[in-house]
């Protein structure tokens, strides 16, 4: 069997990474990799599946073949090498991918976690990592209402008490509306509702001390730990001391995602 490799920059580190295996499968993340790059969204579900028939994994598929592509335009955003307009068809085109993994990921799981309220907070439109985020809960059994981009502390509180919500889940990309966050725990507590939902804080600028210091029981860096932390807040064993996904995932020597 021929073994190739790929780089990639890693989607949670922003690192540099080598990624190496049989040839048809790194082909096949590669091509998916660039389609993403490009924007070619048309393309992309076919490409998903495509990576999916060499025996990927779907984790693989998202985090080093979709969100690889996009790592590589984020990228350049950051060094201002690409610009707004570029960045929004590499989303468009790495969401292409998601309803071909999504049945994969949300498949057999039968036992229900809790229920689950996830947003991006207000101000804020970033939506691929907390779509992520609620994907790989929904897998885990979870019950998530995605209360979408730009929620406001009272939009949160309302779908909270609708659905008798176990955790609220908020994310924030910009380090301006991470203290949404803050202001959507102050709220929660305003509300009477603090001591019945358990909050999860994250994305990307957002630290397990900043998460902690607003009022947060819990914080993720990525989708899959962000699982690990979840389940440990609604474990019966759960002491009401800050969770850490991060910790969880070292422990359980975990990859990201
Ligand atoms: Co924006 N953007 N953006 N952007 N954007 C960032 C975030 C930025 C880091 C780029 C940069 O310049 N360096 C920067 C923020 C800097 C900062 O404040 N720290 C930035 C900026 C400045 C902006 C604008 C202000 C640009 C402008 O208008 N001048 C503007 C703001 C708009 C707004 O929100 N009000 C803006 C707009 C946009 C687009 C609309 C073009 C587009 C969003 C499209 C969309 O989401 N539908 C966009 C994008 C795509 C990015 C980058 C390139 C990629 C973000 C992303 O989707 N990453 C980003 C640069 C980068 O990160 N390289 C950037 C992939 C995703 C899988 O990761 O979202 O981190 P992430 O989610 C992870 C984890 O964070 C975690 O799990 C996920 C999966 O692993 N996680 C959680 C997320 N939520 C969680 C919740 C949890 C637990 C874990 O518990 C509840």
């Amino acid at each position: 069997m021929t073994i190739e490799t790929m780089n990639i920059i890693d989607p949670v580190t922003g690192q540099p990474k080598t990624i190496s295996g049989p040839a048809d499968q790194i082909n096949a993340l590669k091509e998916l990799m660039t389609l993403v790059e490009k924007g070619d969204h048309l393309k992309v579900p076919e490409a998903t599946q495509k990576a999916l028939d060499t025996g990927l994994p779907a984790i693989d598929v998202l985090m080093n073949g979709l969100q690889a592509g996009l790592a590589v335009v984020g990228e350049r955003f950051k060094r201002q090498a690409a610009f707004i307009p570029e960045v929004l068809v590499t989303a468009r085109a790495m969401k292409a991918g998601m309803p071909v993994l999504k049945p994969l990921i949300t498949a057999g799981q039968q036992k229900r976690q809790g229920v689950v309220v996830l947003g991006t907070v207000k101000g804020d439109l970033h939506d691929i990592g907390r779509g992520i985020v609620g994907t790989m809960m929904e897998g885990a059994g979870f019950e998530v209402h995605d209360v979408g981009v730009n929620v406001s502390p009272e939009q949160f509180i309302a779908k909270i008490k609708e659905v008798n919500a176990d955790i609220i889940g908020m994310s924030a990309l910009l380090s301006t509306t991470m203290m949404m966050q803050k202001a959507t725990v102050q709220a929660l507590a305003q509300a009477g509702l603090r001591t019945k939902v358990k909050v999860m804080s994250g994305g990307a600028p957002v630290t397990a001390a900043f998460a902690e210091e607003i009022g947060a029981d819990g914080w993720a860096p990525d989708a899959l730990t962000a699982v690990e932390a979840a389940k440990a807040l609604m474990s019966a064993d759960w002491n009401g001391k800050f969770v850490s996904g991060a910790a969880i995932g070292e422990a359980q020597g975990m990859a990201t995602c």
